[in-house]
């Protein structure tokens, strides 16, 4: 991790200038985002997307590359050398090697540089060569988004906010016991404080585990190369009567506020605000099969995810943005290979639900954004079984499990997405007239004729509502 010592105004208006002078004068850079809570399918998604970028044999609904305007695509060394490369070679080897396996969870930032050289369309065809168009895919996780809350908050704040909301939940038992034995006045000591930061990474743990989102500070389940520094030693506390300057409560206090300027800041300084395209990726179905409490949960999340991209309702994004936009956003529900495509549409029905609050409210600052369904990489054939004298619309692959080929119904989605989230929001412990269920898949062994990418459901759209319009 490496912290910059500029301030933020200035950091930003350096790039910004450094941004449209390469922009004018040299070549065009898209800066894609790509972000999703834990296990939404962010790994696969690039990794699928850069493939079939580079082999555009399935890419039919990215007009550029229909209309054969793509002459070469090619991956490139990535413009920031602070940032891990998104290894998509071990990841391509994971998917479509001669035992397809899924690749390993990533849990920090990566990006990769892919160039595309695009003949112009339209009048400019005759008059110009081909360009050169960098796109920049940037990978990070969704619960980096979440700290975003913390900014506007001061130790004292946050600390009697997180006491309060962890209060009757069983999973923080041992934080709550741990800090009742704690004097928050007494001196600072490192082994003391070790312990309480342990603590409350395991009820973080225990709570995501749960279903919760409200898992914040991200990065002490996420820490990277930041575990064990004292950025991530601190946990909230009981207010104190006058901490004196050694006190373990003034001490948590800079740690708090070093977690702000140092981890927090930075990430939005250096990456998220110089994003211009994203996608979210959901993994609705997983939610749905999980129940209605998973389904609030992700609902609430997801939510507390697009404050980031609705600026205005934060003072320290606002400034460091000077007005920048996301100028699209996808909202994609992923793994949609685990439906028969006569489910689709009642699946982006259920994406367009879960984010249409949010839309509605501020159209996320001027983005346009859409709602999508998709599969990175489809795992599964269509199938109709007869089974009690109806036929069923299923799906056949190889089960993750046992390596078995199975066919698989997983059950009806309403047309009308009310009746998944209403029971949802008011709390229902389970479906009323429908089981939901999700099987596993494993990636099925492909044979891929020379141009062909891996097989995906609607990445094309999705790649030509992100950046066709600038190809
Ligand atoms: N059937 C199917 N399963 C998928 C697809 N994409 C992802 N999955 C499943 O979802 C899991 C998570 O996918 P990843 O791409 O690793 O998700 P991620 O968001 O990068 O996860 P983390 O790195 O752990 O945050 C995979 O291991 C697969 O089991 C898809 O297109 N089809
Ligand atoms: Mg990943």
């Amino acid at each position: 991790m490496v912290f910059s010592s500029l301030t933020d105004g200035v950091a930003r208006g350096v790039e910004t200038l450094g941004d449209t002078v390469s922009e004018t004068f040299f070549e065009p850079v898209i800066r894609l985002g790509v972000t999703g809570l834990a296990r939404s399918g962010k790994t696969v998604f690039i990794t699928s997307l850069v493939a079939n970028l580079l082999d555009r044999g399935r890419m039919g609904q990215l007009v550029a590359a229909s209309e054969g305007r793509i002459e070469a695509a090619f991956l490139q060394p990535q413009p920031d050398d602070t940032v891990p490369r998104f290894d998509y070679e071990t990841h391509l080897a994971a998917l479509t090697g001669p035992e397809p396996h899924w690749p390993d969870s990533t849990r920090a930032i990566s990006e990769l540089r892919l160039s595309l050289r695009v003949r112009p369309s339209g009048l400019l065809s005759g008059l110009q060569g081909p360009r050169t168009v960098h796109l920049d895919i940037v990978d990070y996780p969704g619960e980096w988004l979440l700290d975003l809350g913390l900014l506007d908050k001061s130790f004292a704040e946050w600390s009697r906010e997180v006491l309060a909301r962890i209060e009757p939940r069983d999973e923080a038992d041992a934080y709550r016991a741990a800090v009742r034995d704690v004097d928050p006045a007494g001196d600072l000591d490192e082994v003391q404080a070790k312990g309480l930061s342990a603590t409350f990474t395991g009820y973080l743990h225990a709570a995501r585990g749960a279903g919760y989102h409200d898992c914040t500070p991200g990065r002490f389940l996420l820490p990277g190369d930041l575990d064990g520094s004292p950025v991530l030693t601190f946990a909230p506390l009981p207010e104190a009567e006058r901490p004196g300057r050694r006190s373990l409560w003034r001490a948590f206090e800079r740690r708090f506020e070093a977690y702000k300027s140092r981890v927090v800041k930075p990430f939005f300084r250096d990456h998220f605000s110089r994003i211009d395209r994203q996608v979210v990726l959901v993994d609705a179905l997983g939610a749905i099969h999980a129940g209605p409490r998973a389904v609030e949960d992700m609902r609430a999340g997801l939510a507390d995810i697009l404050t980031a991209f609705r600026p205005g309702r934060n003072a320290f994004l606002t400034r460091l943005l000077l007005g920048k936009r996301v100028e699209k956003i996808l909202f994609a529900a992923t793994k949609a290979d685990h439906l028969h495509h006569t489910q689709h549409p009642q699946l982006t029905a259920i994406m367009e639900a879960l984010t249409g609050d949010a839309s509605d409210r501020a159209q996320f600052a001027g983005a346009m954004t859409q709602a999508m369904s998709l599969a990175s990489l489809r795992a599964t054939t269509e199938e109709q079984v007869r089974h009690d004298g109806r036929e069923l619309d299923c799906v056949r692959g190889r089960l993750l499990e046992t390596g078995r080929q199975a066919a698989f119904y997983p059950g009806a989605l309403p047309d009308d997405p009310a009746q998944l989230l209403g029971p949802a929001r008011q709390g229902a412990d389970a479906w009323l007239d429908q089981d939901y269920q999700v099987m596993k898949f494993a990636p099925a062994p492909l044979s891929l004729r020379a141009g062909d990418g891996p097989p995906h459901i609607r990445l094309d759209r999705a790649a030509q509502f992100l950046i066709g319009d600038r190809l």
